[in-house]
């Protein structure tokens, strides 16, 4: 059976080490298996927050060209911008009568992004969770690469296709399992190791961007909070989370498990030793992305040119499974 892969990816701020590990290099291994592979770029999630129109256009090219220079493939994934396929935001609407507003209020991010909006708690914020379950149920998709702070989102998607399907008809709706990578899904905030990684709630100092200079790559993992432990130990757990960190990223960089990690570095001389090895691991793994990504970034026809034919394909599937969807819930004219 042909598995649908699907996955969203926000154009706001820059995309940091984090995105990268957990989603990005997801959806190239995904590109080889997914039958389709469909990857967006969710432009109408970015205004559920403060934001500038002319920056959530530039923001779109910026990640488009990330995500091109990562290895997506135009000729063998679907790369679109969610805002040039209707039927995301319709199936948004139609899925709002299944999903009960208790579960949208108790959602964390929701609660961590709420109280941050200094103006206005926008609604869109708090249904960010149906139009992210309309974004995967409208490709049927089977399977969706994310990062752990997605779990929440996921159940909740699961839960509202289980819904839909119990109350309009069987297996209308695929119900889709995540796929959370066993290492890096969780990559911490460098100078404040108990948080996430993250666009809007890290430090500059603690996040590392896909598009940093070597320079600064280097110079934000040698200031990596660690521990106080003496003799320094180079092994993960729950009382080392700086330590635990730096240990996954060079794992999940050289696609081994972290206990070879452990391993290698038992000679160490200390954390120093550990930071610049992660430090050059990950400048070698983003220097040959970021000179692909100036010369696609240069070229915005391109860029749109690639959206508009991901778009053309995405509104191809997502239309049919409108059309039953709008059917069983007897919208619109009959069929
Ligand atoms: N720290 C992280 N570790 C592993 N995976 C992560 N992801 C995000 N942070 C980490 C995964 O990246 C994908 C895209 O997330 P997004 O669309 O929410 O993009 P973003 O706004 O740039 O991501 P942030 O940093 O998570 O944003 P804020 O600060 O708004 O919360 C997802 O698959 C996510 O799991």
């Amino acid at each position: 059976m042909s598995l649908t892969i699907f996955s969203g990816i926000q154009p706001t701020g820059r995309k940091h080490l984090g995105n990268w590990i957990g989603a990005i290099t997801q959806y190239v291994a995904g590109q080889q298996r997914g039958d389709p592979a469909i990857y967006c770029i969710v432009d109408l999630h970015a205004t559920t927050v403060a934001y500038e129109p002319a920056v959530l256009r530039e923001r779109v090219h910026d990640t488009a060209a990330i995500l091109l220079a990562a290895g997506l493939d135009p000729e063998r994934c679907i790369l679109f911008r969610q805002g040039d396929v209707p039927e995301h935001a319709e199936l948004c609407w139609l899925l709002a009568s299944v999903t009960p507003l208790g579960e949208l209020n108790r959602m964390h991010q929701f609660r961590d992004k709420s109280i941050a909006q200094r103006e206005l708690v926008a609604a869109g914020l708090l249904l960010y969770p149906v139009l992210q379950a309309a974004d995967v149920l409208a490709y049927r998709a089977g399977e969706v690469p994310v990062g752990e702070d997605q779990r929440e989102h996921l159940e909740l998607m699961r839960d509202v296709a289980t819904r839909f399907n119990a109350r309009f008809g069987d297996a209308l709706l695929v119900v889709p399992e995540h796929r959370i990578p066993a290492v890096g899904a969780r990559v911490r905030d460098l100078q404040e190791p108990e948080r996430k990684m993250s666009t809007t709630g890290g430090s500059e100092q603690g996040t590392v961007y896909v598009l940093d200079e070597p320079g600064a790559i280097l110079s934000k993992f040698k200031r990596a909070v660690t521990d106080s432990d003496d003799p320094p130990q180079i092994r993960r757990g729950e009382d080392k989370p700086g330590v635990t960190n730096l240990i996954e990223i060079l794992a999940a960089v050289r696609g081994v498990p972290p206990e070879r990690v452990e391993d290698d570095l038992t000679g160490a001389r200390g954390y120093g030793d550990l930071k610049v090895a992660v430090a050059e691991a990950v400048v070698a793994e983003l220097a040959p992305a970021q000179e692909r990504y100036r010369a696609l970034r240069a070229d915005e026809g391109a860029l749109e040119e690639i959206l508009a034919a991901g778009a053309d394909k995405a509104r191809a599937i997502a239309a049919r499974t409108l059309a039953d969807v709008r059917d069983a819930m007897g919208v619109g004219a009959p069929r």
